[in-house]
């Protein structure tokens, strides 16, 4: 398994940071991967996005970002876990707001930890969604292709990579999102 793969990379946020409105936590955190050992190839624009579940908060600033880093999937994730932590997050009602969440999309064409959890994971019932957490790493993100906060952002900086299970590009798993919501995302 190559060690350095390149990661799609997901970021958002709804509440201010010490370093200011979302937008500012984002780009400070992408400063903070660069100097943690993160070769970052592109940014996408950022996105002002309706918080999902609706109602749950305030509207979201999305981003994503494709880098390459030494040392393996779990390396980056644990690195994103600290970097969420350094900017005031705390992991308390899931789904809830949040100053900074990172979440590792994919890398490379990994699938983790294989085939028949990840289509668990992926076909995991709404109400459960909210309550039932992985405790381990799920690659590609098994929510990515349901989502215009996330698809959104990537089409600008991915839009070839391909899902390694479903099989469809970014950019066709966003033309299978509804119209209205993928118009929900509004560029800053
Ligand atoms: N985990 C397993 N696989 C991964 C992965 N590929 N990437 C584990 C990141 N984490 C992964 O994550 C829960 C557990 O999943 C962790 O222990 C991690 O090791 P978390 O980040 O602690 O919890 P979370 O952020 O509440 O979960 P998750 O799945 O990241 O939440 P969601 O489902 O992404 O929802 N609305 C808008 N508009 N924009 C948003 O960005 N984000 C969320 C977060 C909700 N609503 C939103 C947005
Ligand atoms: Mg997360």
């Amino acid at each position: 398994m190559r060690e350095v793969e390149e990661a799609l990379v997901a970021l958002g946020g709804n509440m201010p940071s010490a370093r200011g409105a979302p937008g500012e936590t984002l780009r400070a955190a992408l400063g903070v991967l660069a100097r943690r050992g993160c070769k970052i190839d592109a940014v996408s624009g950022f996105y002002r996005t309706p918080c999902f579940p609706p109602g749950a908060g305030p509207d979201y600033v999305n981003a994503a970002a494709v880098l390459r880093r030494e040392g393996g999937a779990q390396a980056l994730l644990r690195l994103l876990h600290e970097v969420e932590a350094e900017f005031g997050r705390a992991r308390d009602v899931r789904w809830g707001q949040r100053t900074l969440d990172l979440d590792l999309i994919a890398w490379g064409e990994q699938v983790c930890p294989d085939r028949a959890t990840h289509r668990a994971w992926r076909n995991l019932p709404m109400e459960d969604q909210a309550r039932r957490a992985p405790d381990r790493l799920i690659l590609p993100h098994p929510r990515m292709q349901d989502r215009a906060f996330v698809l959104v952002p990537l089409a600008d900086v991915a839009p070839q990579w391909r899902h390694p299970v479903l099989g469809r590009t970014v950019a066709q798993m966003l033309a299978n999102l509804p119209r209205e919501a993928v118009a929900e995302a509004v560029r800053l």
